[in-house]
């Protein structure tokens, strides 16, 4: 024993080559990662074996060297026509399962003719109305043969009673459907703000669907419980385990409480999580996921393994990717599938090169599932079941990460458990306080981003990107409801949305009625109305995090000129100057927005965050009302051509065109001269400097700014 090397023998000579630099790597998790990791490391840590609790290595025995993981590309754009055209070709090129992405007038319960969501209709997602729209989408698909995920969680009654229904017409009974619903409120209300009804109804909406697939579609995976936005939304590793874990546990509860078996539900829950670029780190929480599921399943009292054993499906992430160099994108997505793949995945999405522009052409999603494809058919990866099983770094990550994610675990169980949690607004703000941190360590430099804030390219070059008519999609939509609502038993349609209604008041499952109203041709816009009648709509107000920008920038020269530049303009108008950040339309993409809202405030800016989901006409009037100088529109979801140009009308109807309205989010640079030409003075795509943002901002109000690097405070007072 005595003369096999340990750390201790080690650590001289590494300390001797980097002249006693201390290598230690502090994760954003706070987890200490030392450069070195050994046996000594693993003595106590024994992962066992796929297959067997506690599945730390994998649900199933055989893993990929027995069927590998399902390629599964998450997409929806536009008409279910188009969308259905989408599907086939991609499925004829190697896709192996389907994920529908729905619009955002969908998720938020409307139809496509209400006017709230003129600039939503068909745009991040497939419009969906009617039955009529699901059996069109699915069209030449055998349901009884692909299993379908669809990501619906607010209007997620009648999406899942439509998909039902669409399956009958075709001839596929509902036991035969296999598939999975997202039906994850909680994160919805933390993070993703897709949600429809307040938190009360809301849960009891997803123990109706567990209650309903659990009894009549045994194929069909009732939940996936998604730790994915909370990634995307900055939270670090420990919280997007903790957090999603816990939402788990509230479900499983849940259903408990609503008198169902555990073993009968829990074989069909699933996970679903975001995939980014701390390779290792996303290994190891997809490792620990399994593991702490195991635990808090046994815990609740499961006998079935199937109840304890975590299937996941992961997606690359979306956030980052970057508009700059954009064919590094692939590069990125390939490490992160890597990642997914050598974590364990069941099924796998990724992103495709121009993701921080548009939505995937034909081209980019090409390569994306070629990424797929070629590590699945060329790398020998999936000849052995969890290669990196047993890897010193590797275990004691993934240690590290359980007995964190327990602390926290711990900590939401003290506060009452995850409905709780989540009504004290305590996760979401942890997340804002570690994406402001994320943010601001991009900006300052010292988390790299290639092509971006290190290695920038002078000119970029374009590339072809997809682009929708929202008009046009509305049009032969509204086209559509009509002929369906035409063609219906109105008054049958009438009775069963009646019943609804009442099953709302009552405990009957709303599932079971929604079904019934969508074979009567009821529109999604009116089964969700039903239920409104019942349980109301939700609203809430951001709340930004304060102070993450000022520690993470103290002691920063250009940080400190932009502040006293604020002063300035605060000293020459007698107050501070006044900028509104505004969500418009269906788009529930906040980061970016609070991100915003919250540097400014740390620089001096009155900031006023607009609530989500307003119309521009409701954005103009808080900002007339507030007399702001500026509003930033954030725009993540393509609406932002319907949407911006129409508050720069009303502000200007209003006599009010000094106030300046400038652009950011997820915007193609294709559209900067249509923007411009409506009156934006300022648009700031994805990787931009929030500190830049705001010195521009401050010379939109008249502030000599001096450029970045030049220090002119002198001449600019
Ligand atoms: C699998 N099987 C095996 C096996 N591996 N059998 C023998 N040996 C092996 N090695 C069997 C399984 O038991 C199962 O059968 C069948 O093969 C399929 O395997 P699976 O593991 O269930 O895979 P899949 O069907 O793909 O399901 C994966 C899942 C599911 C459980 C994670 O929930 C899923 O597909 N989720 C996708 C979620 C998704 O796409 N979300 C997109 C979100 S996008 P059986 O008989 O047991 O069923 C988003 C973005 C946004 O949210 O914000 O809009
Ligand atoms: N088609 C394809 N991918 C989509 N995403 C969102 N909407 C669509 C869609 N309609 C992906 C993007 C995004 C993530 C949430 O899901 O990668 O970042």
């Amino acid at each position: 024993m005595t003369d096999k090397p340990t750390y201790e023998d080690w650590k001289p000579l590494a300390d001797k080559e980097v002249k006693g630099r201390d290598l230690t790597w502090h994760t954003p998790e706070g987890i200490a990662v030392k450069p070195l990791y050994t046996s000594q490391d693993t003595a106590d840590l024994d992962p066992g074996v796929p297959g067997i609790a506690p599945f730390t290595r994998g649900p199933y025995a055989s893993m990929y060297t027995g069927r590998p993981w399902t390629i599964r590309q998450y997409a929806g754009f536009s008409t279910a026509e188009e969308s259905n055209a989408f599907y086939r070709r991609n499925l004829a090129a190697g896709q192996k399962g389907l994920s529908v992405a729905f619009d955002l007038a969908t998720h938020r319960g409307y139809d496509s003719d209400h006017p709230r969501v003129v600039g939503d209709v068909g745009k991040a997602g497939v419009a969906i109305d009617t039955v009529r729209d699901m059996e069109i989408l699915f069209d030449q698909i055998p349901l009884d043969q692909m299993s379908v995920s669809m990501t619906m969680n607010g209007a997620v009654i009648p999406v899942m009673a439509f998909y039902i229904v669409a399956g009958e017409r075709q001839g596929v009974a509902q036991e035969k459907l296999s598939g999975t619903i997202q039906n994850d409120i909680l994160k919805e209300f933390m993070v993703r703000n897709t949600y429809i009804y307040p938190p009360e109804p809301s849960m009891r909406i997803v123990s109706d669907i567990i209650a309903y697939t659990s009894a009549n579609m045994p194929r069909f995976n009732s939940i996936s419980i998604s730790g994915y936005h909370m990634h995307e939304a900055g939270a670090t590793a420990v919280q997007e385990l903790a957090f999603t874990i816990a939402d788990g546990k509230e479900y499983a509860k849940r259903a408990m409480e609503a008198g169902l078996d555990i073993d009968a539900f829990a074989p069909r829950l699933s996970f679903f999580w975001g995939i980014g670029m701390n390779f290792f780190m996303e290994i190891a929480k997809m490792r620990a996921a399994r593991h702490l599921w195991h635990d808090v399943m046994t815990e609740l009292g499961a006998q079935n393994p199937k109840s304890k054993m975590l299937r996941t499906h992961c997606q690359t992430s979306g956030v980052s990717l970057q508009e700059q160099d954009p064919y590094n994108n692939v590069i990125r997505t390939t490490i992160e599938a890597m990642a997914a793949v050598l974590g364990g995945t069941q099924s796998l999405h990724t992103n495709a090169l121009d993701e921080a522009i548009a939505l995937p052409t034909d081209f980019s999603a090409r390569i994306a599932r070629n990424t797929q494809l070629v590590i699945q058919e060329e790398t020998g990866i999936t000849n052995v079941a969890d290669p990196l099983g047993g890897s010193y770094y590797i275990e004691s990550l993934t240690a590290a990460l359980v007995d964190q994610a327990k602390a926290m675990l711990d900590e939401v169980e003290a506060a009452g458990g995850m409905t709780e949690y989540v009504a004290s607004g305590k996760p979401k703000a942890q997340i804002e306080e570690a994406a402001a941190a994320k943010q601001a360590s991009v900006d300052r430099g010292e988390t790299v981003i290639v092509g971006v804030n290190k290695y920038r390219r002078d000119q970029e070059d374009e590339i072809d990107t997809l682009d929708i008519d929202n008009h046009k999609v509305r049009q032969s939509q509204i086209a559509r409801i009509e002929q369906v609502r035409a063609a219906r038993d109105e008054q049958a349609c009438q009775r069963a949305l009646d019943a609804l209604a009442h099953g709302a008041e009552g405990g009957e499952n709303l599932l079971a009625l929604a079904v019934e109203a969508a074979r009567h041709d009821a529109t999604l816009g009116e089964i969700s109305a039903a239920m409104e009648r019942a349980f109301g709509r939700y609203d809430t107000m951001p709340t930004p995090v304060k102070g993450v920008y000022s520690r993470a920038y103290a002691g920063d020269e250009r940080y400190e000129q932009v502040v006293r530049g604020v002063d300035a303009v605060a000293r020459r108008l007698g107050r501070k100057p006044k900028v509104m950040v505004a969500k418009m339309g269906q788009d529930g993409h906040d980061r970016g927005a609070n991100v915003i809202a919250s540097a400014f405030a740390d620089m001096g800016f009155e900031v006023l965050s607009g609530p989500l989901f307003q119309t521009p006409r409701e954005t103009a009037a808080m900002a007339l009302e507030n007399d702001v100088d500026a509003v930033g529109a954030s725009s993540l979801a393509a609406g932002h051509k319907t949407l911006i140009p129409e508050l720069i009308g009303h502000l200007k109807d209003a006599g009010r065109a000094d106030i300046k309205v400038v652009a950011g989010g997820v915007i193609p640079q294709k559209d900067y001269d249509f923007l411009r030409d409506a009156g934006v003075q300022g648009i700031y795509g994805p990787g931009s400097n929030v500190v830049e943002c705001a010195a521009d901002v401050l010379r939109l109000l008249g502030h000599n700014m001096p450029p970045a690097g030049e220090n002119l405070d002198e001449a600019a007072e």
